[in-house]
Order: structure tokens, then C-alpha cells, then sequence
């Protein structure tokens, strides 16, 4: 890779999106010097979007702990005592009303989780009455619940679900250091579900987790070579729960998380790349390199999905002293 602010062959002339990137090629990209991978990174952004705008989404679990998983990372697992207890899957009211405080509050998506391996049927008719009940306060509809077959993606989509969040987590090498109770493969699966049944896809994935640079790259290298980008690609920094296996690891240098989102934005140049998890533990200067880096988006609000996230002040008084602005639903 040669020392030049000349930003081919990243930056086509015709923008055009590529779906064969390789790992030595998202490798080349991660070992930069910091101010060319920027460079690249805000060149790609620029030709894109609006560089001052940032989708606003907040979350909900709607349906907490108790899950029968073993995601070494997530607090919801019945298999660690992390002190989430098992709720039950929440009234549509309930839902609703969160909705409409998320409208409210500024918010153009509304991403509803739950801690399931795959939805029952009988869950999924609930689920679908909340898609219904959000999308008719106008806000843009997004569900996590874990695994889904094809009929039951196409059930969610008649709803109206916009967006279905599915997440590879890492590379194909280090899942199941993390993930023992599935594989990458059914993770595929399901997006494959889907993207058939004409639903956004969101996936991303989390780093920090003791993985390698090389794990990294593996991951952006599985998203960006997907028949279709994501639309939405969401980079957490682990948070760090007690009780879960993962409690004890190593943080994750900031820079290098700001490398693996500017590695995202080259990759995957039209998708919205999530600043997601991991906020509340990082300096502002983190999170403003990683909008100079093509993030453009972020979960606002006090909470996540079980833990804390930035409140809602300290989030506009950054996005003020930033001069960001809310992006419009498309
Ligand atoms: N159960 C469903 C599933 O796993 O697909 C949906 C909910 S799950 C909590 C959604 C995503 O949250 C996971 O795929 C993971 O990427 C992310 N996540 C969970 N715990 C996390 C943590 N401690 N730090 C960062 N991200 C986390
Ligand atoms: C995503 O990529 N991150 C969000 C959302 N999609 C569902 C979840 C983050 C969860 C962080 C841990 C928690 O709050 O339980
Ligand atoms: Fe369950 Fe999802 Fe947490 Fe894994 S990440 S334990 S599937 S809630």
C-alpha cells in the first residue's frame, strides 16, 4: 500500500459498491498510517452522505434475560449470574407508550429486542401487533430476536418491520470461542431469510472481545463480500458485564475501534455504520474521531438493552458542540 493521499482504488469514480473485497485487501486497509485510513474514510463518507447528519434509533427490550444461549459477551444468558432476571415479553401497551417517548425524545427508528434463541410462533403474532403499533406512529421499525425461518422473516415483514437486526459478532475463526450453542452459518441463514423477504438488514458486530486484528478484519471481510451490504452495520465496543465470561478481558485500544469503523465505511460505502454499544465508557473525543471516521448513526437514549447508555442531554450537547444534526428517515 503506497504512501498517498490519492484515495483509489477505494474511492471509484462511478461509486460503485464491490461485494469481493479480500481479506488482504481489508487487511491493507487497517494497517494504514491513521491520517490515510481517515482520509479514505472521509472521502468515502463525503461522497455518500451528509457528513453532519446521524440516524437516531433507541432500543427496547421487550423481551428481557433468561435466554437459553451461551454468548459469552451478553448478560442475558440464563447460564451466567449477571443479575438480569427473566422477564416476560412486554405488553403491546407498554411497548407503545416507550415508542411514542422515543418519538417524543427525537428518535426516527425503533429497534425492539428480545433475549430469544428464535421467536415462537405464538411470540412472534405479539411481536408483530408491536411492528404494526410503532410503524403507525411513523417512526421506522426494527426487531432482534434471534434466529428466524423464512416464513416467519416474511410474517415480520408484512407488519411492516423495516429493519431486522442480526449480528455476526466477530470472524468465522473466533465464533465459537464466543458462541457454542449455534454457528456462523445459521447466523447466515437467517440473514439470508431475511434479505429474501425484502427486510433491511442490520449486522455488525462487536469488538474487543480478546479477538485479533485478524478477526477483525475477517469480520468487516464476511459483511463487505455479503450479496448485498447491510444497511445498517453496527460496530459495539464490548461492554463489559460482571458474571459473563468476558467480564475480565482487556479493553480495546480506541484507536483501533475507530480503525475497524473507518474500515467499515470504505467497505461498505451506502450503509449506515452504527457507533452502537460501548458509549457510555468512551471519551468524547473517541466517539467525535469515530463520526470523522463515517459513523452515522447511534442508539440514543439512557439505555441500551440491559445496560447504561449516555443520557439524552450529554447526547445532544455532543452533537451540538459537533454541530451534528438528526438524520431524516428515507
Ligand atoms: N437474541 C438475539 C440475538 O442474539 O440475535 C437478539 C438480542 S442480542 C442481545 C443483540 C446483539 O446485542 C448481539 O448480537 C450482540 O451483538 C449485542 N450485544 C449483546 N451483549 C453485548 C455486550 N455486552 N456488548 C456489546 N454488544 C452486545
Ligand atoms: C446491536 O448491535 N447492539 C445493540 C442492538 N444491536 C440490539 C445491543 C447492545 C446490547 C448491549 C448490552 C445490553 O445492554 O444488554
Ligand atoms: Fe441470547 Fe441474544 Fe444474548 Fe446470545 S446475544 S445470549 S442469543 S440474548
Amino acid at each position: 500500500m503506497s504512501l498517498s493521499t490519492d484515495a483509489s482504488p477505494f474511492v471509484s469514480p462511478s461509486n460503485s459498491l464491490r461485494h469481493d473485497w479480500t481479506r488482504q485487501e481489508v487487511r491493507a486497509l487497517f494497517d494504514l498510517p491513521f491520517p490515510e485510513l481517515m482520509f479514505l474514510a472521509q472521502s468515502v463518507h463525503r461522497v455518500n452522505f451528509d457528513p453532519s447528519e446521524v440516524q437516531i434509533s433507541t432500543l427496547l427490550s421487550i423481551k428481557t434475560g433468561g435466554c437459553p444461549e451461551d454468548c459469552a459477551y451478553c448478560p442475558q444468558s440464563a447460564r451466567y449470574d449477571t443479575g438480569v432476571d427473566a422477564e416476560k415479553l412486554m405488553a403491546i401497551e407498554a411497548v407503545l407508550a416507550e415508542a411514542r417517548a422515543a418519538k417524543n425524545s427525537g428518535a426516527s427508528r425503533f429497534c425492539m429486542g428480545a433475549a430469544w434463541r428464535s421467536p415462537k410462533d405464538r411470540d412472534l403474532d405479539a411481536v408483530c401487533e408491536m411492528v404494526e403499533g410503532v410503524k403507525a406512529l411513523g417512526l421506522e421499525t426494527c426487531a432482534t430476536l434471534g434466529m428466524l425461518t423464512g416464513p416467519q422473516a416474511q410474517r415480520l415483514k408484512d407488519s411492516g418491520l423495516d429493519y431486522y437486526n442480526h449480528n455476526l459478532d466477530t470472524s468465522p475463526e473466533f465464533y465459537d470461542h464466543i458462541v457454542t450453542t449455534r454457528t456462523y452459518d445459521d447466523r447466515l441463514q437467517t440473514l439470508d431469510h431475511v434479505r429474501e423477504a425484502g427486510i433491511h438488514v442490520c449486522c455488525g458486530g462487536i469488538v474487543g472481545m480478546g479477538e485479533t486484528r485478524e478477526d477483525r478484519v475477517g469480520m468487516i471481510a464476511v459483511l463487505a463480500s455479503l450479496p448485498a451490504h447491510p444497511e445498517s452495520v453496527p460496530i459495539n465496543m464490548l461492554v463489559k458485564v460482571e458474571g459473563t465470561p468476558l467480564a475480565g478481558e482487556s479493553a480495546l485500544d480506541p484507536i483501533e475501534f475507530v480503525r475497524t469503523v473507518a474500515v467499515a465505511r470504505i467497505t461498505m460505502p451506502r450503509s449506515v455504520v452504527r457507533l452502537s454499544a460501548g458509549r457510555e465508557d468512551m471519551s468524547e473525543e473517541t466517539q467525535a474521531l469515530c463520526f470523522l471516521a463515517g459513523a452515522n448513526s447511534i442508539f440514543y437514549g439512557p439505555k441500551l438493552l440491559t445496560t447504561p447508555n449516555p443520557g439524552r442531554d450529554r447526547d445532544r450537547e455532543l452533537m451540538d458542540r459537533l454541530g451534528l444534526s438528526p438524520m431524516e428517515p428515507t
